[in-house]
């Protein structure tokens, strides 16, 4: 190996709906965390590996932080949060379109305790003029003392090379951490329960996006290469369970076909995907669901 290797990890933090899990697909040139219009996308931290010859970067896409309304949100504001100490360089990401908020300052607070560098991510700068970024840079500038101040469309990839080449120079030398064909750090089971969420993220509204979680109960390899898979989507209430079937099981039947798709590319093989929809009471609010759903601290 190249003695001047450079590897690291890498965090990506900012408020729900910046564009943090686009931004990590975008690089790493493969769909590993959900994205959708939505805020709190993202419940658990996901690692995602880039490997070029000289450097490994790995990523770390973060839950947005907000305000905790429920134990679910208080897991995902600490899991990011936690972050933060146990990384090489902290990226911090904003929406070009929004101004500087409470949200924003309650983040900086947390990051006058850091000791590694810290970067100002501007995104979607594809949706702002020109004119409107100076401001907005000099208004954080102000705030923070930031290693750079960098300006990115995650969505349609602009400056992300330049972003990665100060990052780079930015990184310690160090081993390959990841095989080069390692994408990241979760079984492809989660990202399978993940593509299933995305899909009732994007064909629901109001509180039922936030109040459903995908368990995979089975994954099978059946004849003819066919993968079989059943999974439970699981949801706080009767009434969100007959929105979540549809008319004659309709919106079960677009998310089934919308996910399997994404899992067919994802796993390269032909699927047959079962879902059922199941009632939980207040899951969001009890340790032992939440446990059973993956979202413990020590599980990746
Ligand atoms: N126009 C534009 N839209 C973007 C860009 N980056 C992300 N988006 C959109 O912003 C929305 C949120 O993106 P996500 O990547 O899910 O945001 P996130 O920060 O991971 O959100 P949470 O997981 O909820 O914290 C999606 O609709 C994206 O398509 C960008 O550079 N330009
Ligand atoms: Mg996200």
């Amino acid at each position: 190996m190249d003695t001047n290797y450079k590897s690291g990890f890498i965090t990506i933090i900012g408020r729900p709906n910046v564009g943090k899990s686009t931004f990590m697909n975008q690089v790493i040139g493969q769909k590993i965390a959900i994205m959708s219009d939505k805020p709190q996308t993202t419940r658990n931290k996901i690692q995602g590996v880039l490997t070029q010859n000289d450097a490994q970067f790995i990523f770390i896409d973060t839950p947005g932080i907000h305000k905790p309304k429920h134990r679910l949100g208080d897991f995902m504001v600490k899991i990011a949060e936690n972050t933060l100490n146990e990384v090489d360089v902290i990226l911090f990401m904003i929406n070009a379109e929004e101004g500087y908020g409470r949200g924003d300052q309650f983040i900086i607070d947390r990051l006058e305790r850091v000791k590694s560098p810290v970067f100002l991510v501007v995104n979607k700068i594809d949706k702002v003029h020109p004119d409107k970024l100076l401001p907005l840079i000099e208004m954080y500038n102000e705030k923070y003392d930031f290693e750079e101040i960098i300006p990115i469309s995650a969505l349609q990839g602009n400056n992300v090379n330049h972003l990665l080449d100060v990052l780079k120079s930015h990184l310690p030398e160090g081993p390959q951490f990841y095989p080069a064909d390692q994408v990241t750090d979760h079984p492809e089971r989660f990202i399978i329960s993940e593509l299933i969420r995305e899909k009732v993220l994007h064909l629901t509204r109001e509180e039922i996006p936030h109040s459903i979680a995908v368990v995979i109960e089975n994954i099978e390899k059946r004849e003819s290469d066919q993968i079989y898979i059943q999974a439970a989507i699981i949801t706080e209430r009767k009434s969100q369970k007959g929105i979540l079937i549809g008319k004659q099981g309709s919106m079960l039947k677009n998310v089934g076909k919308d996910a399997r798709k994404d899992i067919e590319a994802l796993l390269g093989s032909k699927v047959y995907l079962e879902l059922w929809v199941k009632v939980q009471k207040d899951w969001r609010n009890k340790q032992s669901q939440l446990l059973e759903y993956g979202f413990r601290e020590d599980e990746y």
